[in-house]
């Protein structure tokens, strides 16, 4: 189990140089708001407890809500959750700002102008659902239910995934695979014939040697990865951290390599060719488990440190070094995997050049490095079989022949005109994700969004995407609403129950009730054949011999797991779920789809001269867009900034704390941001954290604070295996900008944009 932390030690893990809540050893520039203070804040002593699992972020760590005369007060960790142990993170801890928000969306709308001008008119949800209802129906007896999709991000979305199912469409999306861990996910099914999964199975805790390439834990705020870093970190394990950015990980690294964007592949293969070469990597376990050595052996011949430096900019001895320090740590040695891989498009041969890494270590099945996660099952509530679905994404069969999932920029391309013509998606409900934030190259995402017949948007707050939706459908936040059971299975197998700690605020309603009625006005009601969610969920629990008088009380259960091995043993007879039934080094399914067989680096363009590349990542106390306007967490962190070198901003005459607008190679622009001018990044990349930039005067506390990255994400390369989206492959340059205008000045604002969407 993790080591226990103190708020104060596990704050500054998550920034001892992020600046967000600038708690440092030193206690400069404490900012911390109250909230995120260490001193516990006090439990009504006439207040009820009630459990949740937190929708922050998608970590899912289980808690308990206070609440006091029906207003939640606070949520703290679960102590027996292996997701958290005990300790939120400074999100989930702020997660009450979700019910507090007065910006919240208070009642079904319906759009009575054109789309994107937003002017709505409040609805009942009668009318709201009936709308809905029979948007859908005109959609399926018009162009079959292929006509309709789903895209997902969140909880609640698994009702509306089985509402689309029952209708008879698999166009069932989320962004968390195409733009997020896709890449890494299919790598590895590729080479273990297993993913990695959510929580990832890495055993970051008993690591003796951890590589983070890109891998920003810390600053990714990842719960239980933060924890067992710093619980490695503090047993003296040895960290080598590959970024272009100085990152709060590369702060507790032995080794910090600098390397130059694009070209983590070249690195990866020069560390296995050394490997290789000097006999370092795991024999026994190659000889026991793995097939392909000779093709990678003779695939990397040529990829030695020395080709690698000037591709890479990290010095031959340094990438000889530490590949004999992951050898001297190895087994114990863990290349960590990442999560979020859509980087470059050649992004899940990326992922298998780091899959291949850990196999020669033998880091796969072993301590310290990617242990087996256990299984867990709860039956679910018994419904009719689905009809046969059709998934109409693809664009011919062929296309990226190992997405084993829709892809929502694919079906985004499948709803314009241009690209399907009248074979095109004609419906879209969306579920909890902001989609002009959130896809790559948004003037697409709107052009889609523009042909639908029929946008659904199910949302908490007055988002992006709810702007351009024909209904608007406000869901309450989780700690107002029961969910499905959150099943999970890592260090411990575990049910958790989220119920709710309070009434709905204004006129919200879960999302588990919204897609049961629609499913009644489409005459699917008998795929919802449970009276109350009460009772569904006390059935399901019932069949593990729990129930939901039990869970309300104990919030997390741990399963018998009895048997379990975390391990292989010692010279255990393995069978893995690749063709082969080995670990592929190298891989034949790949070389008969025409792809190559061992990962192989192509070069990626360089910036042209006065441009610098657009990087992305994570801060601690915010989670994408979706924190930045809660009344608690925006108090963490107002606004974005752009980290730029101090050599390039000298040579621009750019100052810290001086407002620029970014403008990418096509034109796009974000911003005014301030500049944060420092050495903590290479010169040929700029930095920016995602999730600002708000472009909705109904967040006002949000609005146009910082720059929103994915304005500038014009361009992306596209993995062609599985269809990701690089979006790391746009540049920028800096334009002089006046401060935005001040608080009073954006009150005017607000006042005039609002009145735009006035609720007639
Ligand atoms: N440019 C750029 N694009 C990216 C990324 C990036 O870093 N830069 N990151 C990528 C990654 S890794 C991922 S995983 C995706 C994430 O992308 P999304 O899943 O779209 O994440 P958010 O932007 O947080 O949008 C979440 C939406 O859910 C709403 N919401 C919050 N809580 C609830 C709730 O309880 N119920 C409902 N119905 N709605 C709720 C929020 O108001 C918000 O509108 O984005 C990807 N896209
Ligand atoms: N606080 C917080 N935590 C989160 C989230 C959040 O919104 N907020 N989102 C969660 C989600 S859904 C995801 S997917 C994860 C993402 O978190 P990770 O998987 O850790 O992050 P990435 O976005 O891949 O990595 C960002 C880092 O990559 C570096 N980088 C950029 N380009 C390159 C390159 O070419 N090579 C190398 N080696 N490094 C590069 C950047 O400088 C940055 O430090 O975070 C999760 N955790
Ligand atoms: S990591 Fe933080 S935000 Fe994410 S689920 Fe856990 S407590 Fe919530
Ligand atoms: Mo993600």
């Amino acid at each position: 189990m993790a080591r226990q932390f103190t708020r104060r030690e596990f704050i500054q893990i998550s920034s001892a140089t992020a600046g967000a809540v600038a708690l440092g050893a030193s206690g400069i520039g404490c900012k911390m708001p109250a909230f995120l203070r260490e001193e516990p804040l006090p439990v009504p002593d006439s207040g009820v407890r009630t459990p949740t699992w937190c929708e922050i972020c998608f970590w899912q760590c289980a808690g308990w809500v206070y609440t006091e005369n029906g207003v939640p007060q606070k949520v703290v960790g679960n102590e027996i959750d292996p997701h958290c142990y005990g300790r939120f993170c400074p999100r989930g801890t702020g997660g009450v700002g979700a019910y507090l928000d007065d910006q919240r969306l208070r009642t079904p709308l319906i759009r009575v102008a054109e789309r994107g001008k937003q002017v709505f008119r409040e609805a009942t949800w009668e009318e709201a659902l009936d709308k809905v209802a029979e948007g859908i129906r005109q959609v399926r007896d018009r162009y079959g239910p292929e006509g309709l999709a789903l895209f997902s991000h969140g909880s609640g979305g698994s009702y509306f995934k089985h509402l689309l199912n029952a209708l008879g469409s698999n166009n069932i999306t989320a962004p968390s695979y195409g733009q997020c861990r896709g890449p890494r996910e299919e790598a590895y099914a590729m080479t273990f014939g297993e993913t990695v999964g959510s929580p990832e199975r890495t055993d970051l805790e008993n690591a003796r040697c951890i590589v983070l390439i890109g891998s920003h834990i810390g600053e990714n705020m990842h719960n239980l990865q933060v924890q067992e870093f710093a619980t490695a970190v503090s047993n003296g394990a040895s960290v080598i951290v590959v970024d272009p950015r100085f990152s709060t990980a590369a702060s507790k690294a032995k080794w910090w390599l600098p390397i130059r964007p694009s070209t983590d592949i070249a690195l990866l293969l020069a560390w296995i060719h050394v490997l290789i070469e000097e006999g370092l990597y795991d024999q026994d376990y190659v000889a026991r488990y793995c097939t392909g050595l000779e093709e990678l052996r003779a695939a990397v011949a040529a990829n030695t440190p020395e080709w690698a430096y000037p591709i890479t900019t990290i010095k031959p001895h340094t990438i000889r070094e530490t590949a004999r320090e992951m050898a001297r740590y190895a087994p114990a040695t863990l290349v960590h995997p990442g999560r979020f891989s859509a980087w470059y498009g050649d992004d899940t041969q990326r992922a298998r050049a780091n899959a291949i890494l850990n196999a020669l270590l033998g880091a796969w099945g072993r301590k310290g490095g990617f242990y087996i996660p256990l299984k867990t099952k709860v039956p679910k509530y018994s419904y009719p079989a689905y009809p046969e679905g059709k998934s109409t994404w693809r664009q011919h069969p062929e296309q990226y022949p190992l997405a084993t999932s829709a892809l929502a920029d694919g079906v985004c391309d499948a709803s314009i005109p241009s690209v399907r013509g009248e074979e095109r998606i004609r419906g879209w409900l969306v579920y909890g994700t902001n989609l002009p934030m959130t896809l790559p190259q948004p003037a697409k995402t709107y052009e889609a969004i523009q042909h639908l017949d029929l946008l659904v948007a199910i949302d908490l707050m007055p988002a992006e995407i709810t702007g351009w939706a024909d209904v608007v459908l406000p869901e309450c936040s989780y700690l107002e609403r029961y969910d499905d059971l959150r099943i999970t299975a890592t260090r411990t197998a575990t049910i958790a129950l989220r119920m709710p700690a309070a009434e709905p605020r204004f006129d919200s309603k879960p999302g588990w009730w919204m897609a049961k009625e629609l499913a009644n006005r489409l005459d699917l009601g008998h795929y919802f054949p449970w009276t109350t969610i009460e009772e569904m969920l006390d059935t399901r629990l019932k069949a593990i011999g729990s129930s939901l008088e039990e869970m309300q009380r104990i919030g997390v259960k741990e399963m018998p797991t009895p048997g379990h091995r975390f391990y292989f043993a010692d010279g255990e007879d393995v069978q893995f779920a690749t063709p082969s039934g080995r670990i592929e080094l190298y891989s034949p399914q790949l070389a008969a789809m025409g792809f190559d067989p061992v990962p192989r680096y192509t070069a990626h363009p360089e910036p042209p001269p006065g441009y610098y590349r657009l990087l992305f990542g994570r801060t601690p106390t915010h989670t994408f867009g979706r924190t930045t306007n809660n009344p608690l967490l925006c108090e963490t962190m107002r606004e974005n900034e752009v980290w730029i070198a101090r050599k390039v901003a000298n040579l621009w005459g750019i100052k810290s704390g001086d407002y620029l607008t970014l403008r990418n190679q096509d034109g796009a622009t974000a911003g005014p941001v301030r500049a944060k001018v420092t050495e903590r990044i290479r010169h040929d990349c700029v930095f920016l954290v995602h999730g600002f930039g708000h472009s909705q005067p109904q967040m006002p506390r949000s609005y146009r604070q910082g720059a929103n990255d994915n304005a500038l994400v014009t361009r992306v390369n596209v993995d062609p295996l599985m269809g990701a989206t690089g979006m790391r492959v746009n540049f920028v340059t800096f334009e002089p900008a006046a401060a935005p205008a001040g608080a009073a000045e954006m009150a005017d604002n607000r006042a005039v944009r609002v009145v735009e969407r006035e609720v007639v």
